[in-house]
């Protein structure tokens, strides 16, 4: 019912939405994003099955990093998905009023061995409103080994993180947003689980600003690549954080695109792992 989606996020600091984008939109989106990578050798054939290389001419073909990203980034379908109607509806539903979303789209190109850090949101783009949500879209079938993002539960209630983190700006601030400790023993400390999913296309995960998250490394071996992108929408019409909306969007310091982990050759991170 998507009238109870907001006090289920409320309640819960997170939403699991089975199937809630089309299916068809995102091998759409995911073929587009393999395409690209196969552009310049980072990916082989078959390219559904993304398995990376190890090798990369991207460097090569196209000195500006940043700029290749962004064309990945912005490849049309991609943004059909992730700012299409299907998205809107779902975030108009969860903020409960009309809403929009940021330009700037964060892209994951997991390769085995990598994972995310746990973090919250809120202090990479708490300049505009308070009211965002983030939806992390997993680029096809995310199953448990590929290493899909990873909630602490209960984590958007505790109020010493709240307290320690509420205006942290990580640029204006020089902090690094993610937090050192592993997500086990973290949540070991405080007697909380981790909740994950087998995310199947389609599938959806939407939380708030102090949720706490990161996701498991990819284990799914032979090479193969999780794929994924979190995109932040907020309500329409409220203030904006600068860094995020644009043409291009200026990111962190200015960095736009190139700043992404993404922007990196994926042969050279998967070499170095
Ligand atoms: O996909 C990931 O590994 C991290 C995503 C994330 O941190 C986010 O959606 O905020």
């Amino acid at each position: 019912m998507p009238e109870q989606l907001p006090g289920r996020l409320a309640q819960d600091g997170y939403l699991l939405l089975r199937g809630a984008l089309p299916a068809a939109q995102v091998r759409a989106a995911r073929l587009a994003v393999l395409a690209q990578l196969a552009s310049v050798g980072e990916i082989a054939e078959p390219l559904d099955a993304a398995v990376a290389t190890g090798h990369s001419r991207r460097a090569e073909l196209h000195p500006d990093l940043g700029h290749f990203w962004r064309s990945v980034c912005e490849a049309p379908a991609l943004r059909a998905l992730s700012h299409g109607p299907a998205m809107a509806a779902v975030a108009d539903a969860v903020l409960g009023v009309p809403s929009e979303p940021f330009d700037f789209l964060w892209l994951r190109t997991m390769v085995e061995g990598r994972a995310s850090p746990l973090h919250i949101d809120h202090v990479y783009m708490n300049r505009g409103t308070e009211h965002l949500v983030t939806a992390w879209i997993p680029l096809g079938d995310v199953p448990l080994a590929a290493g899909p993002l990873v909630v602490v539960e209960g984590s958007h209630r505790w109020e010493d993180l709240a307290a320690r983190y509420r205006g942290i700006d990580v640029d204006r601030d020089g902090l690094p947003g993610s937090f050192p400790e592993d997500a086990l023993s973290l949540a070991r400390q405080r007697g909380a689980r981790l909740l994950t999913a087998d995310f199947r296309t389609g599938d959806l995960l939407v939380f708030g600003m102090f949720t706490l998250h990161g996701s498991f490394d990819n284990r799914l071996g032979g090479g193969r690549v999780r794929l994924s992108c979190d995109v932040r929408w907020q309500k329409a019409g409220k203030p904006r954080d600068d860094r995020w909306f644009g043409d291009p969007p200026s990111g962190h310091g200015g960095t736009g695109y190139g700043g992404m982990n993404g922007a990196q050759p994926l042969g050279a991170a998967y070499l170095a792992r």
